[in-house]
């Protein structure tokens, strides 16, 4: 069986620790027969998109699943679509702020999910965890990463289901940031499992990629 990709995140913005990375670390090693393969990422525009699309062509995943943490955000969200503009609030981890730059120029404008937003929302739920379908994953280091692996899908024309999805602040960073809602990364782990396994199923033969 092809492995199933995910993607995590290194620490960024003054924290110790990334939600994404939290939740892909409690996941199982399989999921529905595939292997699970996890990489972490740095946050960095640019770089952490050239090490997915690289693992992308060695790996010949069956699915990819890249995760990044969305403060303020109490559901685990799905992201639409990616778009072709970088637009910084905060330097990345190497110190770059690119401000209303594309991801890829001369790409198209916009990418959308490759992931069966309502079938994997609605298997994220029925695990128990709260799960919404979000229209902008922001124009920083996740939407660059969302669109570069898009974009490699759509290069390598290989219909797989690929897509972003954000989850909350863990409550040990939440307790830290008042007022912030926060998501145990054993549950936002069992909403990936279950938006993973819903994908490979409903894509195997790739009616709706
Ligand atoms: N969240 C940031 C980048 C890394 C992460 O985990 C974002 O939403 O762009």
């Amino acid at each position: 069986m092809q492995p199933i990709l995910f993607t995590g995140f290194e620490p960024f913005d003054g924290e110790s620790v990334n939600a994404s990375w939290e939740a892909v670390r409690a996941l199982p090693d399989e999921i529905a027969d595939h292997p699970l393969r996890r990489l972490l990422l740095p946050v960095e525009f640019g770089r952490s998109g050239d090490l997915a699309v690289e693992a992308m062509r060695q790996l010949r995943p069956a699915c990819v699943i890249a995760v990044g943490e969305a403060a303020g955000r109490a559901e685990v969200t799905l992201e639409r679509v990616a778009l072709n503009v970088e637009c910084a609030r905060i330097p990345d981890n190497a110190g770059a702020e690119p401000q209303e730059q594309p991801v890829i120029a001369g790409g198209p404008d916009a990418y959308q999910t490759c992931l069966p937003l309502q079938a994997c929302a609605e298997a994220a739920r029925a695990a128990g965890v709260p799960t919404a379908i979000s229209n902008t994953a922001g124009l920083y280091v996740c939407n660059q990463l969302m669109y570069r692996i898009l974009h490699e899908v759509a290069r390598a024309a290989a219909a797989i289901p690929a897509g972003f999805v954000h989850v909350p602040l863990t409550p040990a960073q939440a307790v830290a940031k008042l007022a912030m809602p926060s998501m145990e990364s054993v549950t936002a782990a069992r909403a990936l499992k279950a938006i993973a396994a819903q994908a490979c199923s409903t894509c195997e033969p790739f009616a709706e990629c």
